[in-house]
C-alpha cells in the first residue's frame, strides 16, 4: 500500500528543502533551518538525522542499516503503524515504515523548515479501512513530529496502534538515566510481559531493556552525562512510552545493527500501543506529536 508518487519539485525550496539520492539511492530530503539540519527519507517517512548547530546529533543511526525497498531503516525515527511489535505473516511494526510516502506540503520561514509527507489507502480493503496518514516534520531549535491518522472509511471503525520509535544518540547508555516515568505501570518484555510499577525516579539501563509504559502522558528526560546533555521527549496525543536498548546479545542477533552500537543508543518511543491502542470512528482523526530537543546537563 503506498501513495501515488507525486512530483517533488513544487515543494522544494533552494537552501531550505532539497532532495537528493541518499543511501541505497532512496530519495532523501534535506531540511535546513537557522538552528538545525534534518534528513528525511520518503521511504517510511523516516527521519534519519537531526542536529542543532554546535551539538551532537540528536538521533542514532546504525552503520549497518538497510536502505532498500521493503526493508526498515535502523535508527532515526521509525514510524510505526498500524500495529506495534510482531504480527503473524507480516513485517514487525506495521507497513508504514517500509512504504513510499509522498511530499505534499512544505514551508520555510526565518526559524523553521517544515515538510508534510502523506500515505493514503483510498479504499477499504479486507485488512484495513480506508485511511490517510499525514506526517509533519519540523526542524527548528527542536525536532517536531506530528502524525495525523484519519479514518477515511465511511463505514468501518479502525482500531490501530501507532508509535514514533525514536532512537536517541547517547554518549554511553550505561551512564544514562530516564526521568519522568516513576509511578507509571509497564509491561516488561524481558520478563514475559509481566506488568510492573515503575518505582525509580531515574531509571538506569544495566542490561537488555524493553518496557511498554502505559497510560502516561509524561514528558521524559534522558540524562547523558558523557555528552553533558539531557534529551527532552515532550509528547501529546500519546498514552504509551516505550523504552528499549537491545544490550549485548540482542545487538549481536540483529544483522542491521552493529555488535558494538548498543552503548551509543537508547529508544524512548511515543505512541499508543497495546491497551492504549485507539479506535478511530469513520471520519475521525487522531494526532500523535512529539517535540524532541537537547539541553546542557
Ligand atoms: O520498541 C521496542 C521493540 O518492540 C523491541 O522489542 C525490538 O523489537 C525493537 O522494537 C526493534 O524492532 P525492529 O522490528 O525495528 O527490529
Amino acid at each position: 500500500m503506498s501513495s501515488e508518487a507525486t512530483p517533488l519539485q513544487p515543494h522544494l525550496i533552494p537552501g531550505r528543502i532539497e532532495a537528493r539520492a541518499g543511501n541505497g539511492h532512496l530519495t532523501q530530503l534535506l531540511l535546513t533551518s537557522h538552528a538545525s539540519k534534518a534528513e528525511v527519507y520518503l521511504h517510511g517517512a523516516h527521519v534519519t538525522h537531526f542536529q542543532r548547530q554546535g551539538e551532537h546529533p540528536l538521533l542514532f543511526m546504525s552503520s549497518r542499516s538497510s536502505f532498500a525497498p521493503g526493508k526498515p531503516i535502523r535508527g532515526g525515527v521509525p514510524l510505526i503503524f498500524p500495529w506495534f511489535g510482531p504480527r503473524d505473516g507480516a513485517p514487525a511494526h506495521g507497513f508504514a515504515r517500509t512504504a513510499e510516502w509522498s511530499l505534499v506540503e512544505s514551508s520555510a520561514n526565518d526559524d523553521a523548515t517544515r515538510i508534510t509527507l502523506e500515505l493514503t489507502q483510498p479504499l477499504d480493503s479486507p485488512q484495513w479501512p480506508a485511511h490517510r496518514l499525514r506526517y509533519r516534520v519540523t526542524a527548528d531549535t527542536a525536532l517536531r513530529l506530528e502524525l495525523a491518522v484519519t479514518n477515511t472509511s465511511t463505514t468501518r471503525a479502525f482500531p490501530c496502534e501507532s508509535c514514533l520509535h525514536t532512537y536517541f544518540a547517547i554518549g554511553d547508555v550505561a551512564q544514562a538515566g530516564i526521568v519522568g516515568l516513576q509511578g507509571a505501570r509497564y509491561l516488561d518484555k524481558v520478563d514475559g510481559f509481566a506488568e510492573k510499577a515503575e518505582t525509580a525516579t531515574k531509571i538506569p539501563i544495566t542490561g537488555e531493556t524493553d518496557r511498554v509504559y502505559l497510560d502516561t502522558a509524561a514528558t521524559v528526560t534522558i540524562s547523558d552525562p558523557v555528552w553533558g546533555r539531557k534529551l527532552i521527549v515532550a509528547k501529546s496525543g500519546s498514552a504509551s512510552t516505550v523504552v528499549w536498548n537491545p544490550w549485548i546479545a540482542k545487538a549481536k542477533a540483529m544483522a542491521d545493527f552493529g555488535d558494538d552500537e548498543y552503548p551509543r543508543m537508547l529508544c524512548v518511543e511515543s505512541g499508543n500501543v497495546d491497551r492504549n491502542r485507539i479506535t478511530l470512528a469513520p471520519g475521525a482523526t487522531a494526532t500523535l506529536a512529539v517535540e524532541l530537543h537537547s539541553e546542557p546537563l
